[in-house]
């Protein structure tokens, strides 16, 4: 059995930006994500711009940056999704109840509702949790890549029917197959390293497409530590390319 296409899963992944994600990917022919998980502005900016046209999101961790600022973070980073045709993934991986969600969301330090096209959520506080949500879309943390998570399969399994069933979540971040409804994310993804040392666990591009059929791999260190981060993010964009066509 093969996996779906992303024109397929245009036709069955209905959320705007499932809808948006697909067809970025199928028109640059890329699946990449980069995690921007670098501490500074300028560094956040210069990685943007170097890896923005190989690239269907960026991933962030605003809450990592030294030296946030609306107008001097913010507005350049989407000046650059604009310029080359991105989306923000902001990695908050809200686990609290509701009301609390809502209130992180909008308010403090990061205002992340004013920018972020789609954020990422536990669906450990249950379905009401995700409500907030309603004006981007979720990718919910279905799955973890640590060792030792405590992901395992009967959570996956009620996870997985709170994000099918949740308007606001569009797709899953998981270390598993999960339904052609939703779109997978895939962290955990270097061609180079088995591990970090620190709990991570690797897999290549290839079997990301081939096993758990993804549709976007997340790379982090193995684009942003590289020496030329360009040319790496070219070549995790090319080996995610062949791995997904070569899974079709
Ligand atoms: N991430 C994981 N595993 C998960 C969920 N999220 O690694 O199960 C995130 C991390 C980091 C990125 O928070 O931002 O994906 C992976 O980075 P790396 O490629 O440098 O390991």
């Amino acid at each position: 059995e093969k996996r779906l296409s992303y024109e397929a899963k245009l036709d069955i992944c209905d959320h705007s930006v499932a809808q948006k994600l697909l067809q970025i990917a199928i028109e640059k022919k890329s699946n990449l994500i980069v995690s921007a998980d670098v501490t500074t502005t300028q560094e956040l900016l210069e990685l943007a711009e170097k890896v923005g046209p190989h690239i269907v999101a960026l991933k962030t961790h605003v809450d990592i940056l030294m030296d946030f600022d609306a107008d001097e973070t913010i507005l350049p980073l989407k000046d650059l999704a604009t310029k080359y045709n991105f989306l923000l993934m902001e990695d908050r991986k809200f686990a609290d109840i509701g009301n609390t969600q809502e209130l992180q969301f909008t308010y403090g330090t990061y205002r992340i509702s004013n920018w972020a096209d789609f954020v990422t959520a536990q669906v450990i506080a249950g379905y009401e949790s995700l409500d907030c949500f309603r004006n981007v879309g979720v990718a919910a943390i279905i799955g973890m890549s640590s060792n030792g998570t405590l992901t395992d399969a009967n959570y996956r399994e009620e996870a997985t029917k709170i994000a099918l069933s949740h308007p606001n979540v569009f797709g899953g971040v998981s270390q598993n197959k999960i339904p052609n409804e939703l779109l997978l994310f895939t962290p955990g993804i270097n061609l180079a390293d088995a591990g970090d040392g620190k709990g991570q666990q690797y897999n290549t591009p290839h079997h990301a497409f081939t096993q758990l059929e993804t549709d976007f791999i997340i790379v982090g260190r193995g684009i942003y530590k590289a020496d030329d981060a360009e040319q790496s993010a070219l070549t995790y964009k090319i080996a995610g390319w062949k791995a997904y066509e070569g899974s079709l």
